[in-house]
């Protein structure tokens, strides 16, 4: 195949929805004849003995330890959740863009402190004036663990929220979010990936909607004038290391095993703003960044500074040295490298094809008038909707189609031989999934540590797998067993609104601690404020500040105790109550919940935590702890006193 245009004749008619739109979506494709006779369906009906077997081979029978983490994203739940794999338990939820009525996440000063300390300027002044204090909601799309040399380390997990415009991360040593951070200029930040190489020192990040360079206003409905904005943060410390201006907006977006390229997949590179605009064209890109020559700008002053971050210009027709564009049929979704260190693979949507990009070629794409596409090396036609790709490291890919709510396992290496005029299939096997599945997942499959042992697949329709529990219901996530080409489904999980994407980390890779450190920077600010009232957080019972109309209540836990069982405020005093929980062995989290005052807060071993409120209506309060810690547990409460202010 010497043509370098998209292989295999696919015409406007072969791109599912070029015409048609969000129309083709919906309704069946009389396409399906195109796909791969032979192996199709070829997996899809395995014999129930096998099928037990496997399901015995991944059972975790009760009071055994799964055998991976499974790190789950969950939409416009906005937290993250641990999941057991294979058993698929749901082990923890951690909340990050969400408020949490059991932890007290976005109730506590603390979590606050997070929740507000990176929003811009421009945000707190709305939120300030619509009486909020941060966004209440979120939408977590990706959640990837930070990487040493293509593996990951277990120091952070990083998450992106499409719905605010910010991207987060999660400390891995006790599983809670230390840092939130607002995207400048860029708007719906969605693909986000973590360096690969030589660590993460960047973390990714796509703006998905496009807007106006300066976007106060003073254009509103020239979309000529719009770009989109690609962000690189530094991982360390949470902040804007630099922006790149692109032509077309930013749907997924991978980086290179090393360190010298990104990449995102663009569906809009018409810069539409209807659907038919932007399925209009049969072809859009995918922007490769040149990480070194953009240092390199930004090092050398070409750049300008926008709300405060230097900004590239790697738009179409702007300095090549930056950005390349590689034109992919037809609105791509999902952006994989895999862990071969060579093939990136981008899955069509509209098209049945996943294009496969050779990161060796690159460095020969940013010379003067290459071809944009030489550095496709395999188109394969692999079925309707194909989506997001994950690896086994065997050279072996699996492709969700979204349209055919099917798997499909395929040979990188045949199809690359294919592309080049082979005759040879690439397909190895499709696998009925239920149903339309959007990303999938094996065992650290996007790194050097890719394992075939299993694949999960997560999709956005559960149908009539569950009982029916109303109009809405649940997604289905599916754990396979792979043996060469033959996937056996062991397990249906239904899930909340709504995981996109997961990872799954072995856990010699992370190993979080069970009791807190007393000095935890986490509650830092809470500490200075104490020692300021002359309370050293190591050695205290409790103590009661008063400060005009503030008042700080400092109390401790111990099962089943607090050390107040009384304080008494004035109608209208501001009063922060902060409690040290004494415990210090696994697993005994108390809580302080203000009853009648909107206040919960978790406890954790030797955790310090911090709230306030206002007391504003005399009477009697009890707070009590919200987490079973003993047998005692329902009498660990205690009576706050609130006394009328004419009194
Ligand atoms: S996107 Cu959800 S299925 Cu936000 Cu990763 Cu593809
Ligand atoms: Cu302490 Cu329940
Ligand atoms: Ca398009």
């Amino acid at each position: 195949m010497t043509d370098k245009t998209p292989k295999g004749g696919i015409s406007r008619r072969g791109l599912l929805g070029a015409t048609a739109g969000g129309a083709a979506l919906a309704g069946t494709y009389g396409g399906r004849a195109m796909l791969a006779g032979g192996a199709l369906g070829a997996a899809t009906a395995a014999s129930t003995t096998k099928a037990s077997a496997a399901a015995e081979s991944t059972h975790v029978a009760p009071g055994q330890l799964d055998e991976y983490y499974g790190f789950w994203s969950s939409g416009q739940t906005g937290e993250v959740r641990i999941i057991g794999v294979p058993s698929m338990r749901e082990l923890m939820r951690i909340p990050v863009f969400n408020i949490c009525s059991a932890t007290g996440w976005g109730i506590t000063n603390e979590s606050k402190k997070i929740l507000t300390e990176g929003l811009t300027e421009k945000t707190k002044k709305y939120l300030a004036a619509n009486g909020l204090e941060f966004p209440r909601n979120g939408d977590l799309h990706h959640v990837h663990m930070s990487f040493t040399e293509g593996k990951y380390d277990g120091r952070f997990l990083f998450m992106n929220d499409k719905a605010n415009t910010r991207v987060a991360r999660i400390r891995c040593d006790v599983m809670k979010c230390d840092k939130i951070i607002e995207i400048p200029n860029a708007k719906g930040i969605h693909g986000l990936r973590p360096q690969k190489w030589p660590r993460t020192n960047y973390v990714f990040a796509n703006g998905e909607d496009e807007v106006p360079i300066v976007n106060d206003g003073q254009i509103l409905d020239k979309p000529e004038e719009y770009t989109n904005f690609y962000t690189a943060l530094n991982a360390d410390e949470m902040t804007v290391a630099w922006q790149v201006m692109v032509t077309g907006n930013l749907d997924n977006t991978d980086a290179d095993y090393e360190g010298k390229y990104a990449f995102s997949t663009s569906y809009n590179s018409e810069m539409g703003m209807t659907l038919a605009d932007m399925t209009e064209s049969d072809m859009d890109h995918v922007v490769v960044f040149n990480i070194a020559e953009i240092e390199k700008g930004i090092a050398e002053g070409d750049y300008i500074e926008l709300n405060g971050v230097k900004v590239i210009d790697g738009r179409k027709g702007s300095n090549k040295k930056y950005t390349r564009y590689i034109p992919i049929p037809n609105n791509p979704h999902g952006c994989n490298m895999a862990p071969d260190k060579v093939h990136l693979c981008i899955g069509g949507k509209l098209s049945p094809t996943v294009s496969v990009i050779d990161v060796r070629k690159l460095d020969a794409l940013f010379e003067e008038d290459a071809d944009p596409r030489s550095a496709v090396v395999a188109e394969p036609e692999l079925g309707l909707g194909p989506l997001h790709t994950c690896f086994d490291g065997k050279g072996r890919a699996y492709t969700t189609l979204f349209l055919d709510s099917q798997v499909v396992q395929w040979d990188i290496a045949k199809a690359v031989e294919a592309y080049g005029g082979a005759d040879v299939n690439p397909i190895l096997s499709k696998t009925d999934v239920h149903y339309q599945p959007g990303h999938n997942s094996t065992a650290e499959g996007e790194t050097l540590d890719a394992s075939d042992k299993f694949y999960i697949t997560m999709n956005k329709f559960s149908k009539d797998r569950f009982l029916n529990v109303g109009p809405l219901k649940p997604e289905n996530e599916q754990v396979f067993v792979i043996d060469d080409t033959k996937l056996t489904l062991v397990h249906d999980g239904p899930t909340f609104a709504e995981p996109h994407d997961s990872i799954i980390v072995h856990p010699s890779k992370v190993n979080p601690v069970s009791v807190w450190d007393r000095n935890d920077p986490m509650w830092a600010e809470t500490r200075r404020q104490a020692e300021a009232d002359g309370i050293d957080l190591d050695d205290w019972q409790e103590e009661v500040i008063r400060d005009g109309n503030k008042v700080r209540v400092y109390m401790t836990s111990q099962a089943p105790n607090f050390s107040l069982e009384t304080f008494t405020v004035t109608e209208g005093d501001e009063v922060t109550v902060t409690v040290t929980n004494l415990d210090d062995i696994d697993d005994l989290t108390h809580g302080f919940t203000m009853g009648n005052h909107g206040v919960a807060m978790e406890l954790g071993p030797q955790a310090t935590a911090s709230v306030t409120f206002t007391a504003a209506q005399p009477g009697v309060y009890w707070y009590y702890c919200q987490w079973f810690c003993h047998a005692l547990h329902m009498e660990m409460r205690g009576r706050m006193f609130v006394e009328p202010r004419d009194a």
